[in-house]
């Protein structure tokens, strides 16, 4: 069956996918599977099949924002992918972690749209424990700084005149706020899959500290090999139990 939107046949999908909001970074991964092929290149959507440690895995990118990222989960699943990491980057809260720094994220709070129309309200948006834990152990691995905790998905990357109460959620506990990982654990818990999600910081969401926003710096191309690197374990630890 050829999905819609992806334009990927499904009998090239295999069971494990890593995802990813940059086109561009679909490629950078791909890179370093070996058999590497693309699928399609459909609208922000570019798909990749390859082996890597000889794990069959897609590379898929999603593009910005939950709605559309949406329509990558979905159809992914429904072509026969049980388990999605998203490798991305985010904003962070706290000095303690730095541009550069590594995120698992464990859940993810609900400040998005879209999530809404597909769950009721407190419905929580939460990362297969086993998918994390491998993350995290791989990323430790890699070095460097390594959280693991909650994130906020967003939908709004611009400001407008409504406060969005970044302080709150920063006393609350959480550690950094991107715009797509509340969709995927939704998605992935109402269709039976699993899903995990790590991101490099590439700045701070927290006005305190927040600084001309700038991700194409060294520390954070640096910070992106390393996740793409723990996810790419992580999918060979995760193949293999
Ligand atoms: O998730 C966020 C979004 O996809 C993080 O980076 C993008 C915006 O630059």
């Amino acid at each position: 069956m050829l999905l819609p939107i992806l334009q990927v046949n499904t009998e090239d999908l295999p069971a494990i996918a890593i995802v990813c909001g940059d086109p561009k970074r679909a490629e950078t991964i791909a890179r370093h599977l070996d058999e590497k092929r693309e699928l399609a290149f459909s609208r922000e959507y570019r798909s990749f099949v390859g082996t890597y440690k000889g794990v069959r895995l897609a590379v898929v990118s999603h593009g910005v924002g939950s709605p559309g990222a949406a329509v990558c989960f979905e159809e992914l699943i429904k072509g026969g992918v049980t388990t999605l990491i998203r490798v991305g980057t985010a904003g962070s809260y706290s000095a303690d972690y730095p541009a550069g720094s590594l995120v698992v994220s464990t859940a993810a709070v609900r400040a998005d749209g879209l999530t809404r129309q597909l769950v009721p309200e407190g419905f929580p948006a939460v990362a297969d424990h086993e998918v994390s834990s491998a993350l995290y152990a791989a990323a430790v691995a890699e070095g460097g700084i390594v959280k693991k905790g909650i994130t906020v998905t967003l939908d709004a990357f611009f400001t407008g005149v409504v406060d969005i109460p970044h302080k709150q959620y920063k006393q609350a506990g959480a550690l950094a706020v991107e715009m797509e990982i509340a969709a995927l654990y939704i998605i992935a818990t109402l269709r039976g899959a699993r899903a995990g999600a790590i991101v490099a910081l590439d700045g701070y969401a927290d006005a305190d500290l927040a600084q001309e926003y700038d991700p194409h710096t060294n520390v954070v191309a640096e910070a992106i090999e390393r996740e793409i690197a723990a996810a790419l374990n992580a999918v060979v630890k995760l193949a293999s139990a």
